[in-house]
């Protein structure tokens, strides 16, 4: 597919069951992608490089994911001119709701596009917005994506009018 145009970074492991879904969705799209294991707090210095030389190596957009106190999309936004996309994890004591206020509290100056809790899914098909926003190729891709969720309501719709609530559930 190419040289990676989008940066999947996650802060652990254990992140990558959610930020799986960010790469299938780029999949989907027809856009390469990198993913990559990096911590703010156990690999600050790792961190910092990835971010500086993002860029430089032609990634469009960087998605970031983390739990807990969960600097690394916002360390890294600080580093980059790139579009910073945070997913905050669902993990630990606080469920997620940690890690969405430390992405999305970002001070002004450095934006986090955040998107929810375990929103992976989003993060990809923003970063696929993101690049389409200069490549009409892209654009129609996606917009075909969003026939396709557009289509899928007609069909659940047609399907509840013609069978009933009742068949519905059961079927
Ligand atoms: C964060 O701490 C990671 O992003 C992860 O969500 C959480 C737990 O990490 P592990 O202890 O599972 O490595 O930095």
């Amino acid at each position: 597919m190419g040289d990676p145009l989008v940066g999947i970074v996650m802060g652990s492991d254990s992140d990558l069951p959610v930020m799986k879904d960010a790469a299938d969705m780029l999949e989907e799209l027809g856009i390469a992608y990198e993913m990559v294991i990096s911590s703010a707090h156990r690999a600050p210095e790792k961190t910092a490089g990835y971010a500086r030389d993002a860029a430089g190596r032609g990634l469009k957009a960087i998605i970031a994911g983390a739990g807990g106190a969960a600097h690394l999309p916002g360390v890294i936004a600080s580093l980059t001119v790139l579009p910073v996309i945070g997913v905050p994890i669902k993990s630990g004591a606080l469920s997620g709701v940690d890690a969405l206020y430390a992405i999305v509290q970002m001070p002004a100056g450095i934006p986090v596009a955040t998107v929810a809790i375990n929103g992976a899914k989003n993060a990809g098909i923003l970063a696929a917005q993101i690049i389409g926003a200069g490549d009409p190729d892209m654009r129609g891709r996606i917009e075909k994506y969003k026939e396709s969720l557009a289509a899928g309501v007609e069909e659940k719709d047609a399907r509840l009018r013609t069978m009933g609530a009742e068949k519905y559930l059961s079927s």
